[in-house]
């Protein structure tokens, strides 16, 4: 088996033991190379795995549907063991590491046999970075590696770089063995839930995945390394790993920002990496559009660094009026999961722009109707595409050192109380506002607020450790740096509704004119008025040249409803309650001047 392309003794020694343990067919180790993502391609379509797309319409482009059970992530089976459970803080759940390896060992016993085991070095981060990270993945999965070659620098460079050094372990199988004889299926998995493994051990640090092909689940370097692990070795180290888009904002004159943002899951975080301004004469770049590694650079700036090489964006709401960047971006070598494919080989899927095909397949590989009552595409159906296919990719993208942040932003799907944007007084009053991230599950009905779901600096299924440790971290900056460097801290929201259920904003494109304003207060240009919550554009401050949009529903788009704000601090202040004690004092403090504030509002 040892026709090991690598002299390093701790990688060799890894795969034998973990192929004594999963029992492969045979390895592959990966080079990464054209050729290999075309065999693996065309294996998969003869096991059933991938169907070709219409090569006129969708060049080397292919359909994946998976098992109707292994759509998204599978949170409550994701586990972060560290030695102490306190380490992992009450927003991950936990098991003592040891006692998670005998189970994990028993669950991976003989889990590879009759396939084939890759061995996929990778790398997150450009491979000259200072802080890029090196994986290897041990997968069954030919999907698994398809897609890695896409989001991450794999292969033979990979592994040159890596030379005897230290890597991280990402052991991954879908927990579906073959039995001599036994046909394969097109998505193989384990389809009870109760039997998928999503693990991290921080402190080795080493990633174990069974059970599922799920993009989050199983490309390994996505959430896995880039977030949960990065975040320990990170805060070890003195950088941040964050679940941040970053964009680069250029102004008629040439003007540059650089601006990294964190929303929840489906708020948009794609759309805006890569936006179409409305704003004549503004364009925005894209850098990345998931994950920003963060560090403070010799300049005392903070840079950052997109650690990933593609998109796994979500399709369904896809169009040319809410991405045309994206839209571009998928029209060639891009894997399609679980969209609908129409009679003339393409893909389809809801609110994607386009009117909906007379018939087609659904996701779960069923004739589909327009009128069926079922959707086409699954919600969290997903591509996989190069970044370097994006047509405003950053010329900077791939920088080692990363760009330099003028604003961080924070939001999420909030239909009252939030304002348009709200500047930051200070470091702590932005780490304040991160705390207090959150979204609203669904469109609430008329008049009522959707279920709202705290979630803190959007990092609440990715932060490896102690959400509240992570709070003290982001409060400590200031002390790593001179604080006059550090961006400035804003939080946005798009999605305020009004009392009679209208977007009172039209977000998308014309979400540049909300930048502007940033970048303007960032240069010390812009007009803003002091209020309770935070500094607020003034009415005039905002560019809106060319936008209708009733004054009314500025007002109330920039207003302070400070009712509202008194029950979001009491719930911002519940959600802290889960954290026992541990959340830091400045935070509290800033609880409590938010509060007096708004007491002393009129
Ligand atoms: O499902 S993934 O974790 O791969 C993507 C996401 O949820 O942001
Ligand atoms: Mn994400």
């Amino acid at each position: 088996m040892t026709n090991a392309p690598t002299t390093n003794k701790k990688l060799i020694s890894w795969v034998e033991e973990m192929a004594r343990l999963c029992q492969p067919k045979n390895i592959h180790w990966c080079d990464g190379s054209k050729e290999e993502y075309n065999s693996l391609c065309e294996l998969m379509l003869k096991t059933g795995t991938f169907t070709k797309l219409n090569e006129k319409k969708r060049p080397n482009c292919y359909l994946a549907r998976s098992h109707p059970s292994d759509v998204a992530r599978v949170e409550e089976r994701t586990f972060i063991c560290s030695a102490n459970q306190d380490d992992a803080g009450p927003n991950n759940h936990w098991k003592e590491p040891a006692e998670m390896h005998r189970t994990l060992n028993g669950l991976f016993q003989g889990c590879m046999a009759g396939r084939t085991m890759y061995v996929l070095p990778f790398s997150m981060g450009p491979l000259e970075s200072p802080i890029r990270k090196i994986g290897i993945e041990i997968t069954d999965s030919p999907y698994v590696v398809a897609n890695m070659q896409i989001m991450t620098r794999a292969g033979k460079a990979v592994l040159d770089a890596l030379g005897d050094g230290d890597f991280i372990p990402c052991m991954h199988s879908v927990g579906a063995p073959l039995r001599p004889g036994q046909a394969d299926v097109p998505w193989p998995c384990e389809p009870d839930v109760s039997r998928k493994y999503i693990v991290h051990f921080p402190e080795e640090p080493s990633i174990w995945s069974y059970g599922s092909g799920y993009g989050g689940n199983a490309l390994l370097g996505k959430k896995c390394l880039a977030l949960r692990i990065a975040s320990v070795v990170a805060r070890r180290e003195g950088w941040l790993a964050e679940h941040m888009l970053i964009l680069r904002l250029t102004s008629p004159e040439g003007k540059t920002h650089f601006i990294a943002a964190a929303f929840p899951s489906a708020c948009g975080k794609t759309n805006l990496a890569m936006m179409l301004p409305s704003l004549p004469g503004w364009k925005v770049n894209c850098v990345g559009d998931d994950i920003a590694w963060i560090c403070i650079g010799a300049d005392g700036r903070m840079y950052a660094v997109n650690p990933e090489t593609g998109f796994f964006g979500v399709a369904p709401g896809t169009s040319v009026k809410s991405n045309p960047n994206a839209i571009h971006t998928i029209e060639r070598n891009t894997i399609f999961t679980n969209v609908a494919l129409t009679p003339d080989m393409d893909v389809w899927w809801e609110d994607m722009g386009v009117p909906a095909p007379e018939k087609a397949i659904d996701w779960q590989g069923n004739e589909w109707t327009p009128g069926c009552g079922r959707k086409a595409a699954h919600p969290n159906a997903r591509f996989t595409a190069p970044a370097s296919q994006c047509p405003v990719i950053d010329p900077d993208w791939q920088k080692p050192e990363g760009v330099p942040l003028s604003a961080i932003l924070f939001g999420g799907r909030r239909s009252s109380t939030i304002p348009l944007v709200n500047e930051a007084l200070s470091w702590e009053h932005g780490v304040f506002l991160g705390s207090g991230c959150g979204s609203e599950t669904t469109a609430a009905a008329l008049g009522k607020v959707g279920a709202l779901r705290r979630d803190p600096f959007a990092m609440l299924p990715f932060c490896g450790y102690n959400m509240a440790d992570y709070f003290a971290y982001w409060l400590s900056m200031p002390q790593r740096t001179d604080r006059s460097k550090l961006p400035r801290i804003y939080f946005v929201n798009w999605f305020r509704k009004s009392s009679d259920d209208r977007w009172l904003w039209p977000g998308y494109g014309e979400n540049s004119r909300v930048l502007k304003w940033i970048c303007e207060r960032v240069e010390g240009k812009a007009k803003a008025v002091s209020t309770p919550i935070g500094n607020l554009p003034t009415p005039d401050a905002l560019d809106l040249t060319g936008l209708n949009i009733p004054s009314t529903d500025l007002q109330e788009l920039l207003a302070v409803d400070i009712e509202g704000w008194k029950n979001e601090v009491e719930d911002i202040a519940a959600s802290y309650k889960k954290f026992n004690n541990r959340v830091p004092a400045t935070l509290l403090e800033q609880l409590d001047i938010l509060r007096k504030n708004l007491n002393d509002a009129k």
